[in-house]
């Protein structure tokens, strides 16, 4: 059995809960779309609003306008979609200069108090394929993921056909 890699055969969480998913993630891996953006330092956070939709903020290290390095604060929205672990993330800069965007936000797996892993395909080809996707590894832990998570990320990335396609992302309190 071949992998087709095919954007609208991947498999996302079953009964996502958004409300066990608030709270802080730390990036401890990434596969960076074209033109990254977010580098390390990567922390977000998730909150249920009033209305019950969800929002987040996240921050990061980012290279603007050639060399200048600056922390970046970021703001999204999620519109949901039929399915519940498919968002559409609306996003833009708490500074004007910062990148703005409307992507998909889908959630792959996670276990909720540990581990989770976002995809987002910007770009589907003719064929079906992503042409230009990223994604996130999210952990609880500052520290990187626990060894009894690794077996199953790595088996998500292989679904996701980006095996070997991720850095590490490192956090030293730039943000
Ligand atoms: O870094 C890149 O190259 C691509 C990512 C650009 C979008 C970053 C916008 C973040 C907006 C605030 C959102 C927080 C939640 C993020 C969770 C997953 C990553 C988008």
């Amino acid at each position: 059995w071949a992998q087709d890699c095919q954007v609208s055969s991947v498999q996302v969480m079953q009964n996502f809960d958004k409300t066990r998913y608030t709270g802080i993630w730390y990036a401890v891996a990434k596969k960076d779309p074209e033109g990254l953006f977010l580098i390390d330092n990567i922390v977000a956070e998730f909150t249920i609003a009033e209305d019950g939709s969800m929002t987040a903020t996240a921050k990061g290290r980012v290279i603007i306008l050639n060399n200048w390095e600056m922390c970046a604060d970021m703001l999204a929205t999620f519109e949901v979609t039929p399915d519940p672990a498919k968002f559409r993330m609306k996003y833009w800069g708490a500074a004007s200069y910062l990148q703005t965007g409307n992507d998909d936000h889908w959630v792959i797996d996670t276990d909720y108090d540990n581990y989770a892993i976002h995809y987002s395909c910007r770009l589907v080809d003719s064929d079906g394929t992503c042409l230009d996707a990223y994604s996130f590894i999210f952990s609880r832990h500052p520290t990187g993921l626990r060894p009894e998570d690794q077996r199953n990320v790595v088996q998500k990335k292989t679904d996701l056909c980006l095996l070997g396609k991720y850095r590490r992302v490192s956090h030293t309190g730039f943000c």
